[in-house]
């Protein structure tokens, strides 16, 4: 089935269209003039009959609603979801059977500490939502980037969002966690200490929505059609790869573009590049809930890969960009607890808290009980329920609301022994009522060491500077001291590196008894994903004097690989080319920068480019470009623009008329048309994303 029933049914909700008639009144009575009120004479006092003045200020009053306590800045996308073959064999959900059956999904992308209003870019967890409409009603899929989560009982999650929340004194900082608050939490609350490491890895700072994991993070349940369950957990892993900003990059971004995240998921989707994930599971048999060296329940906990494989069942496309974001995007309400037949909780207590919290947070957020019936959180499966009246209720129900009745006909009856209907899993529990953390929960440092283990050399050193960037924002000594306590416990070398930046002493070597594990796939390196260049967006500066003919080649070769290209000159307009003819600019240099693209190309030209080199503009670009580790390219004189840099460090590899690589600098000397060795050598340099191994370059 390919019709999207999403689709079809938010067709009934779209407003009036504006180009069939006139502007009117919200009883659509029509106007015709909207700039004046309505006055005794020209120069008197405004009339309470004018209706219009008043519905119109009336209604703009009430435009906002209360943002959502956390991921209040997101951005959100239509697709469809398709599994590649049927689940049957451990869960009975409908839209996990049939692979020709496409199941459509809205999708809300957000960071978590910051604002509404904030920048992108920040230092913070990315949430990943999903929500289904599948042919049995809604499941969501409400996870993050990062696989764990910072606490292991919800009843801690007012805790946590206050210490992470800008401090309440003066409200700062905004999007950020170096503050004092949150690390005093961190330090006097060990459970964080694996997140917290996840926090600092360039994980948190993606390059693209599109190029991220997501992660359904708690074990969920399977249920088969038999009832029989098995453990599951759930990631989403972006066909493009996993790719990160560097955090000086991320940083100048969220000034020059605080929208980098959300314009680039809508630039893509709008090019016809949809951004597309594979959807995997864990699975573990129930006899085997106890074998691992963790407990299942425990969010602060992975397990890895190479464990159980992450087995893939199916994938998902984002090919529509909402209409309105604030009827959908921001509307939307997602739930842990919208599940379908086939899938189940468990007792994992962060799980069964955020069970609670996120219908209520939709009551207060959302303005009433009916928020269900807001297009995009409609089911596109039929609701038939005794639910009544309220604030905003759309629905016109008739006859009773109440079961049993007789008056209604018994309708709507109950569902039947079909196996149609949801039926929680019939799990035996027996205890005490008590309040106490199980002892299964408190290993908290051996699985953040083999997150640390697991780390390139690159990456080990980004999670470095990130600590001690973020703790040398701290003032409170004491918390420094006691954050580099808890990270001795991690790895010694980690924490005696981070307190010689922040200036502490370091504590004691400790008892430390992880045993050296790593596991591959949590290190970037390894998620590169099919390796295309495809949506890579690549500057190539130009100026007067260009070879036109060289830039048009490279131009398409790029192109043809799905890159995206723009020409960027000192002006905006055209630029004269070497053979007369003029060449369309993209942008102009004031405008960009090179934070807001993935890699440079310099083409050559007899005369004019070599101009670029004493354009300072242009030499900033390219200086960046070359810190942040990204692709350069040079062709021809664009060679010896680059090589003005080298005083300062830039690396290019010796050598004339053949490409020369250096560490992601790709050379050729030779005049006229870009050679395919070339044209292979930078598009390798750029699938490879970035150069981490050159030397810093003095600026
Ligand atoms: Fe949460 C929103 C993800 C723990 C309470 N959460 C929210 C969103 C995401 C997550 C992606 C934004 C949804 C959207 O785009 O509208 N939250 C997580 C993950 C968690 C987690 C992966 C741990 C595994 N959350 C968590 C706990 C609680 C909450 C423990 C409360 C006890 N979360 C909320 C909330 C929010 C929310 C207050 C704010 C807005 C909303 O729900 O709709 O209810």
């Amino acid at each position: 089935m390919t019709e999207d029933r999403k689709e079809r049914q938010r067709e009934k909700y779209r407003a009036a269209d504006p180009a069939e008639g006139p502007l009117t009144t919200d009883q659509g009575v029509a106007v015709d003039h909207t700039d004046d009120s309505l006055t005794v004479g020209e120069r008197g006092p405004t009339l309470m009959e004018d209706f219009h003045f008043r519905e119109k200020v009336t209604h703009f009053d009430h435009e906002r609603i209360p943002e959502r306590v956390v991921h209040a800045r997101g951005a959100g996308a239509y697709g469809y979801f398709e599994p590649y073959e049927s689940c049957a064999e451990f869960t009975r959900a409908a839209f996990l059977q049939d692979p020709s059956v496409r199941t459509p999904v809205f999708v809300r992308f957000s960071t978590v500490q910051g604002p509404r209003g904030s920048a992108d870019t920040v230092r913070d967890v990315r949430g990943f939502a999903t929500k289904f409409y599948t042919s049995e009603g809604n499941y969501d899929l409400v996870g993050n980037n990062m696989p764990v989560f910072f606490i292991q009982d919800g009843i801690k999650f007012p805790d946590f969002v206050h210490a992470l929340k800008p401090e309440p004194q003066n409200e700062i900082p905004t999007g950020a966690s170096a503050h004092d608050t949150l690390w005093d939490f961190v330090s006097l609350q060990p459970e964080t200490m694996h997140m917290m490491m996840w926090l600092m890895s360039d994980r948190a700072i993606p390059r693209s929505f599109r190029m991220m994991q997501g992660f359904g993070v708690h074990t969920f349940r399977f249920v088969d059609a038999q009832g029989h369950g098995t453990f599951v957990k759930f990631h989403w892993k972006p066909k493009l790869g996993v790719h990160s900003l560097v955090w000086d990059e991320a940083q100048e971004c969220a000034g020059r573009d605080p929208d980098f995240n959300r314009r680039d998921l809508w630039q893509a989707i709008e090019a016809g590049q949809y951004p597309e994930y594979e959807l995997g599971v864990q699975l573990v048999p129930e006899e085997d809930e106890f074998n691992f060296d963790f407990d299942l329940l425990d969010a602060t906990k992975i397990i890895p890969e190479e464990q159980v494989p992450v087995r893939p069942i199916g994938h998902m496309v984002l090919d529509r960009n909402p209409d309105n974001f604030f009827a959908e995007t921001e509307q939307v309400a997602f739930h842990t607890g919208n599940v379908v037949p086939g899938i189940d909780f468990t007792n994992d207590p962060l799980l069964q808290a955020r069970n609670f919290s996120y219908l209520d947070t939709q009551l207060i957020r959302l303005g009433g009980p009916n928020f269900s019936q807001i297009p995009v959180n409609q089911p596109v499966a039929p609701a038939r329920t005794n639910h009544r009246d309220g604030y905003h209720q759309t629905m016109i129900h008739k006859g009773t609301s109440y079961s049993p009745n007789s008056l209604g006909g018994g309708c709507p009856a109950l569902a039947g022994a079909d196996g149609y209907a949801f039926s929680h899993y019939a799990e035996r529990v027996e205890g005490h009522k008590i309040r106490k953390r199980s002892e299964s929960f408190k290993d908290f440092y051996s699985q953040a060491a083999l997150f640390w283990n697991s780390m390139t050399d690159w990456e080990q050193r980004h999670i470095v500077e990130a600590f001690q960037f973020e703790l040398g924002k701290v003032d409170a000594v004491h918390v420094r001291e006691r954050t580099v306590e808890q990270l001795a416990h991690v790895d010694y070398d980690l924490a005696s590196q981070v307190a010689q930046g922040i200036g502490v002493a370091m504590p004691e070597p400790g008892a430390n008894n992880h045993k050296p594990q790593a596991s591959p796939a949590l290190s970037l390196d390894n998620l590169h994903g099919d390796g295309s260049i495809r949506t890579r967006q690549i500057a190539v500066l130009v100026t007067d004097g260009v070879d036109t003919g060289q830039l048009a080649q490279a131009q398409e070769a790029l192109t043809a690989q799905g890159a995206v290209v723009e020409a960027i000159a000192p002006h905006d307009g055209k630029v004269l080319g070497a053979d007369g003819n003029g060449y369309a600019v993209d942008r102009a240099l004031p405008t960009v920068a090179s934070v807001l693209y993935d890699a440079v190309l310099l083409p050559g030209g007899p005369t004019g480019t070599p101009a670029l080199g004493s354009d300072s503009a242009a030499m900033r670009f390219v200086r960046d470009a070359y810190r942040h580790g990204k692709p350069i390219g040079a062709l021809g004189s664009g060679v010896g623009i680059l090589s003005t840099l080298e005083p300062e460090g830039l690396h290019i590899a010796s050598g004339h008329g053949h490409v020369c690589t250096d560490r992601g600098v790709v050379t050729d000397t030779t005049t006229g048309a870009a050679s395919e060795d070339f044209t292979r050598a930078f598009t390798e340099a750029i699938a490879a994303h970035r150069h981490w191994n050159r030397p810093p370059v003095r600026c």
